[in-house]
């Protein structure tokens, strides 16, 4: 009795000591979170956070996993299911999983996951607070820095916009004024080539008719040369015999020149000069070749050859240098030429002396009226110019203000920029809101990987993000597409570029544009203490 007695003094005496030495919090209470102290009350039976069951409170932490959540067992690895709160005094207080809790290894910075065990484990916390408010520190200082930056930029952005608006305003009105003036040189060009064109056109025609005119007149010639050429025995008509030597005109060449055919080219057994004229000529012109004139008596001596052959070649040209002269001298005096002229065309000649023909200068009046025309033509077309120049400005200042610059315009430093990164293999070019190229080091052909899309950060903050899509396709694989991450930075540069799947590139672009005022306020308060 006495001993039994005693046992019921200790077992009351330590209760009362767990109890009122405050040290509850660390036997029954082990690993609850704070927030979930009122939930865990030694006198009251224990639901488990699920609502799963109810049981005795001594089985909380029992090391005998009850509820269904693990909640009865936060302090023990009892559940495998169950949170182990650290309290982390100094730092921040944190959940691991109760199975760590006891396995050898401090997974708490406080240590208290290894209550239990014999490892000791050093208290952490106090460095981890020093290092993380370092580190928070110096995140605060650098968007506090880049906040002054981006309050530049939004200033800018500001003024750039009102500039542009005002600039814009400025020019649609010089626009129309222009467009006003250019219908006014539009008249004016009209005005001023009717009677160019009337001139030009006289012009052309008169020449024309003066070249119809030689072309007949070398046609005649070459007609009556050719009648006369073969008309051999002078009978003046052109007989089947006659014709029958020139077997160039047999257009079946296979077999001999017959009296057939050659009738069928006369449509006569002879013809007389206006028969000729008028049927047969036109008939045999291009074939028509003279037969050579040499005396069958006579010996051929082939340096009389030559020398005639020579003689003949440089008439010819004399013939051609005269025809020349001819063409570039007045149109009457050309015509009478050849009115007059004993010469006769060969056949050879006739298609040369007509195509050589160029148009003839213009006269004084004709080109007074072209060169008061393309004055006119010359001040529409400086108008117009300045019409397409304002037009085109306008553009520019109308994509520039459709520009999505984020909600105070923080990213209008981006409008028309590009920058480039230099990796290994390649240099990524990025030009916001166009376009984004792989350009390879060494050598090749760039590639674009991208055309600017749309922002597309998370929902709270769509400008933390872009998306540059619809690049060069990828043999066998999608379109090349980039998204690009921003992130707090004092100068704009892109940090990294990667491939993480194949032909879809990220970018990491730092930017004070991308730096957060409710982070960098928070440096103003040196005072305010988090852990
Ligand atoms: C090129 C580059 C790469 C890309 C392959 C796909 O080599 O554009 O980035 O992965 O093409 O074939």
């Amino acid at each position: 009795m006495m001993l039994s007695s005693y046992v019921t003094f200790l077992l009351i005496s330590s209760l009362f000591t767990i109890i009122f030495c405050g040290n509850i919090e660390h036997t029954v209470l082990r690993g609850v979170p704070t927030s979930l102290h009122s939930k865990y009350v030694p006198s009251k039976n224990f639901s488990c956070l699920d609502g799963s069951s109810t049981i005795p409170f001594e089985f909380v932490n029992d090391d005998y996993c009850d509820c269904r959540d693990g909640s009865d067992e936060p302090g023990t690895s009892a559940c495998p299911n169950g949170q182990f709160f650290c309290e982390n005094k100094g730092y921040i207080g944190t959940l691991i999983p109760s199975h760590l809790v006891g396995d050898g290894v401090c997974d708490c910075c406080d240590g208290s996951d290894e209550y239990e065990t014999t490892i000791v484990c050093n208290n952490t916390c106090f460095e981890l607070a020093q290092k993380t408010k370092a580190e928070r520190e110096a995140k605060q200082a650098l968007h506090e820095a880049g906040v002054i930056k981006k309050k530049e930029i939004i200033a800018t952005s500001v003024v750039t916009k009102a500039t542009r608006q005002t600039r814009l305003i400025e020019l649609e009105q010089d626009l129309r004024k222009l467009e006003y003036e250019l219908k006014g040189k539009e008249e004016l060009k009209q005005q001023a080539e009717i009677p160019e064109n009337e001139a030009k056109g006289k012009h052309q025609k008169l020449w024309e008719e003066q070249r119809a005119v030689r072309e007949a007149i070398a046609r005649d010639n070459q007609m009556r040369e050719m009648f006369a050429d073969l008309d051999t025995n002078n009978d003046s008509l052109v007989s089947i015999e006659e014709l029958q030597k020139h077997t160039e005109l047999d257009t079946d060449h296979e077999n001999e020149f017959t009296a057939e055919e050659v009738r069928s080219i006369l449509g006569a057994d002879s013809v007389n000069f206006d028969e000729f004229n008028v049927t047969v000529f036109e008939q045999i012109s291009n074939s028509y070749q003279k037969l050579p004139q040499i005396s069958i008596e006579t010996p051929v001596n082939q340096d009389d050859l030559a020398a005639t052959t020579e003689a003949h070649l440089k008439q010819e040209e004399e013939e051609e240098e005269e025809s020349a002269a001819a063409t570039e001298g007045d149109y009457e005096e050309d015509l009478s030429h050849h009115e007059a002229s004993t010469h006769v065309a060969t056949s050879l000649d006739h298609g040369k002396h007509i195509h050589d023909d160029t148009v003839p200068e213009y006269d004084d009046e004709t080109k007074r009226l072209i060169e008061t025309a393309d004055h006119a033509r010359n001040e529409y077309n400086e108008v117009e110019r300045k019409v397409h120049d304002i037009k085109r400005q306008i553009d520019d200042l109308k994509r520039q203000s459709d520009v999505d610059v984020g909600i105070h315009g923080e990213y209008s430093a981006f409008i028309d920029q590009c920058y480039d990164y230099e990796e290994r293999e390649y240099t990524y070019r990025i030009c916001m809101f166009k376009d984004a190229k792989q350009i390879p080091k060494g050598g090749g052909s760039e590639v674009t990987i991208g055309y600017w899309d749309s922002w597309c950060g998370p929902t709270d903050n769509k400008y933390l993000r872009m998306k540059y899509a619809n690049g060069a396709t990828c043999w066998n694989g999608p379109a090349r597409s980039l998204t690009v991450t921003f992130r707090c930075g004092i100068e704009h540069k892109t940090v990294d570029v990667r491939e993480p799947t194949r032909c879809e590139y990220a970018m990491l672009f730092e930017t004070p544009s991308a730096c957060d005022e409710t982070i960098a306020i928070a440096s103003v308060h040196p005072d305010h203490e988090e852990f």
